[in-house]
């Protein structure tokens, strides 16, 4: 795959959803020049969050909280394409805990201090975790192939 065809997954989690960040979230994507090939609103369910999206993280203290958050409303689950989307998506959300991130990053521009409501999930370590969250909400089908009119101005 071209390497400005990497995509990632970008979940806007229900806190973001619910004080009315989407637009200003999927803006930030937009600007910096990457395509959006999936979106949808969906309220995830427990089996997914607990059995799939955040089967790695069972063990920790937080468990039960986070999945519960997360199934407390609906999210926007994206995949987003573009050259190191998935390493470039990281530095835009932030760090884990709102605190830590750096000004013009998601999580220290939208929030206060409170790393169990940080508004943005990304699966941010490799490009084949982004592909394999990415799988667990998304069928092939709905991934959207379009030439963006602005990729020649972006990549030259
Ligand atoms: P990330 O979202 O920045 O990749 P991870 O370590 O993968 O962070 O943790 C996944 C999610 O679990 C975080 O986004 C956050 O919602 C939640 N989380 C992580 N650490 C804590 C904690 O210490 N307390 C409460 N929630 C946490
Ligand atoms: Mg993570």
């Amino acid at each position: 795959m071209a390497a400005n065809c990497e995509r990632t997954f970008i979940a806007i989690k229900p806190d973001g959803v619910q004080r009315g960040l989407v637009g200003e979230i999927i803006k930030r994507f937009e600007q910096k020049g990457f395509r959006l090939v999936a979106m949808k609103l969906v309220h995830a369910s427990e089996d997914l969050l607990q059995n799939s999206h955040y089967i790695d993280l069972k063990d920790r203290p937080f468990y039960p909280g986070l999945v519960k958050y997360m199934n407390s409303g609906p999210v926007v689950a994206m995949v987003w394409e573009g050259l190191n989307v998935v390493k470039t998506g990281r530095v835009m959300l932030g760090e884990t805990n709102p605190a830590d991130s750096k000004p013009g990053t998601i999580r220290c521009d939208f929030l206060q201090f409170k790393v169990g409501r940080n508004i943005i999930h990304t699966a941010s370590d490799s490009v084949e975790s982004a592909q394999k969250r990415r799988s667990l909400w998304f069928k092939p089908a709905e991934l959207v192939d379009y030439k963006s009119c602005a990729h020649d101005w972006i990549y030259e």
